[in-house]
């Protein structure tokens, strides 16, 4: 490393201390603490976006956000120039600066890297950051730090995107690298232009089907995904959208009993919602927008409500998009996937088995889902949370193109020709940088309208089986270690035992704990045969988790 490049480092580092006492981990989707400690982090990963953009002479996105946890939090996110998060190798490189005790140490470290990945900088290599932050308060300073991380690489410059969803952020990453125009505006145009195309493509008895006439409700959890839908609804004629929780002065906090985490795991309405909406299709988006899941009250209930979570997102689509496939093509051979975690409900697992298609499992994290996904010609990924999309493969592409001109020479108008351009119009319409709640509320709504389905005959596709999600405050979560997709505990030993005798007592009964990666807890997942039942095995096992780790 040059000397004018060193001492820029030196120099602009010492503006930015770390926090004393205290390690901070990259986790599931980067990293997250209370926004008070943030800054050096901020500034570091400033540096290693710089470090990246250049290795890769593409653009990086920097998204400064805590997605679902609470608003005194905030985080990072990287997108690489796929869209997609930051390639694991990078990880131990972010978590041995972010914890650097000074800036001389902070140096080395970064003298190490780009010697060890040849990386060039202090010369004539330029390098493009994209920064998006969300409506978090403390999001303004935490970008100037960014800013000063990027700007502390030589031919490193930020361009800032504003407020975004981080999906908006991942979409324009990918765009910029494929070389088509980004802007927030050409974001909506994209996606409206598409759903209107597979709208066209919807038979037109079905749409005027009085099965779902009624308004979609959105929960937008205050935070910026409600803001960006309704831009997005002024360009989506076809539906009715209210959203509620979109952050506006007085409706309430980011987070706070609202939003698609709380509804998926604690199982109740969001703030917001009276028993009026009962029976109403609902939906419920998370702090940053890239979660999705749907909801409905159920009718004299006292606002108990029937969830429509990630599963069923994911079974809506397969099963949509097996159908297009088989009218569409007799004989070409597609690989059609599907990925989920271990929170999937058993239930879901069944029913995706049941229509013939592969399921594998990944660990949580959409890192580990999307690139399982993308081994697929047809790779759809979903976790229980909301979080997931479709990845069609660039030679699906190629194939299916070719497949309408076939077909539009031999028998257009058909409906052979009619579902492979519906498989098209959902490749446009679901984004494929990213899980984004957005781009998945409007497929799901759009085959919702195609099926002429209500969202209560939605749910009935299968019946999950009850479950519970319980959190433990431990010393040390990184003491728990797990294995087979987080299916078994390795360490602490014993545990996995203790776990073990829990669930044999319980008819269908399943259970595992995994460390949270965003937040400081370890997470109890339990399903068995009645609600009462995952209640107590889910309190059991915590029991334990607290007994081996309290
Ligand atoms: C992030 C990841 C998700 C993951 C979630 C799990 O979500 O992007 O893929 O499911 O974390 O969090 P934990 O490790 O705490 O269980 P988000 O929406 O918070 O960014």
């Amino acid at each position: 490393m040059e000397d004018k490049q060193r001492s820029i480092l030196i120099e602009s580092a010492s503006r930015f201390p770390p926090p004393q006492g205290v390690k901070i981990s990259y986790g599931t989707s980067g990293f997250r603490a209370d926004a008070s400690i943030l800054s050096s982090t901020v500034y570091r990963v400033g540096i290693l976006t710089a470090l990246r953009s250049i290795q890769t002479q593409s653009v990086i996105g920097l998204m400064i956000t805590a997605s679902h946890n609470q608003v005194s939090d905030n985080g990072i996110k990287i997108a690489d120039p796929s869209g997609g998060m930051l390639t694991q190798d990078w990880e131990p490189f972010a978590d041995s600066i972010a914890n650097a005790a000074n800036p001389e140490d902070l140096v080395l470290l970064i003298n190490e890297f780009i010697k060890k990945e040849h990386i060039p900088i202090g010369g004539v290599q330029s390098a493009e950051i994209f920064l998006g932050r969300d409506t978090r308060p403390s999001g303004e300073s935490l970008l100037e730090a960014a800013k000063q991380g990027i700007s502390s690489i030589v031919g490193a410059i930020a361009t800032d995107m504003g407020i975004l969803t981080t999906p908006q952020l991942h979409w324009m990453v990918r765009s910029k690298n494929k070389g088509t125009k980004v802007s927030e505006s050409s974001y909506f145009e994209q996606f409206s232009n598409s759903f209107r195309c597979l709208m066209d493509l919807i038979p037109r008895e079905d749409t005027s089907s009085s099965k779902i006439v009624e308004n979609l409700i959105v929960d937008g959890a205050n935070g910026v995904g409600g803001e960006k839908l309704e831009e997005l609804k002024k360009l989506v004629k076809d539906l009715v959208i209210e959203v509620r929780n979109s952050g506006k002065e007085g409706e309430g906090t980011l987070n706070e009993r609202v939003g698609a985490d709380f509804v998926q795991k604690e199982k109740v309405a969001p703030l917001g919602f009276s028993e009026d909406d009962a029976g109403i299709r609902c939906a419920s988006l998370d702090g940053d927008a890239d979660r999705l899941v749907y909801f409905y009250i159920v009718p004299n209930s006292n606002k108990k409500i029937d969830l429509v979570d990630g599963d069923k997102i994911l079974s809506l689509f397969a099963l949509f998009i097996k159908q297009q496939l088989s009218v569409s093509n007799k004989d070409h051979p597609i690989k059609l996937g599907v990925v989920q975690t271990a929170y999937a409900n058993g239930a879901s697992t069944d029913y995706l088995k049941n229509l013939g298609l592969e399921v594998v499992f990944t660990p949580t994290g959409v890192k580990y889902l999307h690139e399982k996904a993308a081994e697929y010609d047809i790779g759809i990924y979903f976790e229980a949370n909301g979080h997931g999309t479709i990845l069609f493969s660039e030679h699906f592409i190629s194939w299916l193109e070719r497949r309408i001109n076939e077909l539009a020479s031999t028998s257009e108008g058909s409906e052979q020709h009619k579902a492979a351009l519906r498989l098209l119009a959902i490749s446009n319409l679901i984004n494929q940088a990213v899980g984004d709640a957005l781009s998945g509320l409007l497929l799901v709504e759009a085959i919702l309208l195609y099926n002429g389905w209500s969202i209560q005959r939605w749910n009935e596709l299968y019946q999950d089986l009850p479950s519970r999600q319980l959190k433990v405050k431990v010393a040390d979560r990184n003491a728990v270690t797990t294995a087979n997709a987080e299916t078994v505990v390795v360490k602490p030993s014993g545990l996995q035992e203790a776990i073990n005798i829990e669930f044999a007592k319980f008819p269908q009964g399943r259970s595992f704990i995994r460390p949270s990666g965003t937040e400081d807890v370890i997470r109890v997942y339990a399903e068995a045969s009645s609600q009462e039942a995952a209640d107590n095995l889910a309190k059991s096992v915590a029991e334990h988790v607290d007994r081996f780790l309290g």
